[in-house]
């Protein structure tokens, strides 16, 4: 039995192969887990629990049929779907953690987070992130149609498009005192985040104990996972 741990897939209407590669998962893999954790950006973009589209019923629907069968499913929010909600959280039978969350799973101290509140040096993101992050502005766009809401979110993604490709990559990257700093405030071995899509696994050595940051990969073309079980802790692909 093992945990599996993703982020990343993005899923959308327009990436019908990404839905089906997680519906693949869910049923070859995820089915004989001890649970799941989604660590952010499940959604190309998320505009409110409220937006009852096929695809968030279709993947709700395979989330709830994990839970019902008993393996639990966590979620973390991403940059990009921070605004899913309670009611959809049901509707998955999923639990949202907060956004740094410690596992102790088979013996180790697992630190999990999407990875977006690690890239400290993209000032012009951090920012951004802060207004986004304000109750009072997430509850007027929620209060906005559901038509002017999903303009408003698909304009988003096009300057986050534009402005990410202005950026240099060691900018979009975790800030290494950043992740010696979390790994040293939860006594962590390990942490686990997704958002930079560069998956790895580097080692992270502070006062001479050796821990390690694992990266998962976004769902381009294949799946990406940590799997983690007695055996240890391992970065898998796999087609969809
Ligand atoms: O997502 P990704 O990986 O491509 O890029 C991220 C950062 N971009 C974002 C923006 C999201 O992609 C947009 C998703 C839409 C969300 C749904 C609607 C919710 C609306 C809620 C309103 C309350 O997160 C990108 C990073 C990159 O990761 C790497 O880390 O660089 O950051 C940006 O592109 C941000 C720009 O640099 C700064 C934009 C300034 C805009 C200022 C207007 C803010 C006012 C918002 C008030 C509504
Ligand atoms: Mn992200």
């Amino acid at each position: 039995m093992s945990t599996y741990i993703i982020a990343d897939l993005h899923l959308s209407e327009d990436e019908p192969a990404i839905t089906a590669g997680f519906m693949h998962f869910i049923h070859q893999q995820a089915i004989h887990a001890d649970s799941l954790y989604i660590l952010g950006d499940f959604f190309n973009y998320w505009i409110g629990d409220d937006d009852q589209t096929e695809l968030h019923q279709q993947v709700s629907g395979a989330l709830k049929m994990l839970t019902d069968k008993g393996i639990p499913c966590y979620f973390i929010h991403g940059n990009r779907d921070f605004l899913i909600g309670k009611r959809y959280a049901k509707q998955c039978g999923m639990t949202i953690l907060v956004q740094e969350t410690l596992l102790e799973l088979y013996g180790k101290r697992v630190l999990i987070l999407h990875g977006d509140t690690l890239c400290i040096d993209d000032i012009a993101y951090q920012n951004y992130r802060k207004k986004v992050h304000t109750p009072w502005i997430q509850c007027l766009f929620l209060s906005l149609p559901l038509f002017i809401r999903r303009r408003i979110a698909q304009k988003m993604r096009k300057n986050s498009q534009y402005a990410s490709s202005m950026k240099t990559e060691s900018i979009m990257d975790v800030n290494p005192q950043a992740v010696v700093n979390a790994l040293t405030h939860y006594q962590a071995d390990w942490m686990i985040h997704g958002h930079t899509h560069r998956p790895a696994i580097h080692e992270v050595l502070i006062n001479n104990k050796l821990c390690y940051r694992g990266v998962l990969g976004a769902w381009h073309h294949e799946g990406s996972a940590f799997v983690i079980n007695e055996q240890g802790i391992e970065l898998i692909f796999f087609p969809f």
